[in-house]
C-alpha cells in the first residue's frame, strides 16, 4: 500500500513537515488522515506506525518514520529538496538536524494550531525567547548567504531546511511573534507557497469533531 499516514493537520507539526517533502517529491501516496487525541493518546497511530508516531510513509516496499527520514527519501526522487552545492547542503543539512532535534521552548509554548491567527500569548518564557533569537538568526543569516536566487532559505527551491522550519512559520503567524524584517519576509514566503496554502485549506475543512479543547482553549 502506497500512503502517508498523517495526524490532524490543525494540530500536527510533524505532518506537515512529511506531506511537503512527499509533495515536492510527487510521490504517488494516499494521505491517511488519523484524528489526534492529545498527550500522544491516539492508539490508532500507534497500531500502524513503527515508532507510534506520524508522519509515516509506505511507499513501493519502503516503510519510513520520523519526519527527517522521510525528508531525506523524498530527496533520492527529487534532488532539489537539498541545495545542490556541497557547502551549502551542509548548512542545510546542520540546520534541518538542528530543527529536527530542539527549539522545544518554541515547540512547548507555542503548540500549533491553524485556526489560531496571530494571536499572542500574555507571557513568553525565557526558553522561548531564546529559541525565537536563535531560529531568526538562523533564517536571517542563510538567506543572506544562500538566498539571493528566490524567496526561501536556499533560493528559489523548497529545500528540507525551509521544510523543517515550516510548521515553525505557522507558529510565529498564529502567536504573533515579532521577528526581523529579513526573518518575517522569509515566513510571509513561507505561507504564500501553494503547498502550505492547500495544507491551510485541508485543515480547515476537518470535521469539528477533530477539534481538541487542550488546543483550542490555550490563553
Ligand atoms: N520525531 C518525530 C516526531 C513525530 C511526532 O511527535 N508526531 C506526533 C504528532 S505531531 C504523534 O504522532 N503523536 C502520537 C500520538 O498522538 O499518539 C518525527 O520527526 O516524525
Amino acid at each position: 500500500m502506497n500512503r502517508l499516514l498523517i495526524g490532524t493537520r490543525r494540530y500536527s507539526s510533524w505532518s506537515l513537515r512529511g506531506w511537503l517533502a512527499v509533495r515536492v517529491a510527487k510521490l504517488n501516496v494516499l494521505d491517511q488522515v488519523i484524528p489526534l487525541r492529545g498527550g500522544g493518546q491516539t492508539v490508532e497511530i500507534h497500531r500502524i506506525s513503527p515508532n507510534g508516531m506520524v508522519p509515516f510513509l509506505e511507499h513501493d516496499g519502503a516503510q519510513v518514520w520520523e519526519s527527517l527520514a522521510i525528508c531525506e527519501y523524498c530527496a533520492e526522487f527529487a534532488p532539489s529538496l537539498w541545495p545542490a552545492e556541497r557547502i551549502a547542503r551542509a548548512h542545510a543539512r546542520s540546520i534541518a538536524a538542528e530543527m529536527h532535534a530542539g527549539f522545544c521552548g518554541v515547540r512547548q509554548a507555542f503548540p500549533m494550531n491553524l485556526g489560531r491567527d496571530r494571536q499572542p500569548r500574555p507571557q513568553l518564557d525565557e526558553a522561548a525567547q531564546k529559541d525565537i533569537a536563535t531560529i531568526d538568526r538562523i533564517w536571517s543569516e542563510t538567506r543572506e548567504r544562500y538566498g539571493a536566487g528566490g524567496g526561501y532559505l536556499f533560493g528559489s527551491e523548497l529545500t528540507v531546511a525551509d521544510i523543517m522550519f515550516a510548521p515553525i512559520v505557522t507558529r510565529f503567524r498564529s502567536y504573533a511573534i515579532a521577528l526581523s524584517p529579513r526573518a518575517q519576509a522569509y515566513a510571509e514566503a513561507i505561507l504564500a507557497h501553494p503547498f502550505l496554502r492547500e495544507w491551510y485549506e485541508l485543515a480547515q475543512a476537518e470535521p469539528k469533531e477533530w477539534l481538541l479543547d487542550s488546543y483550542e482553549s490555550l490563553v
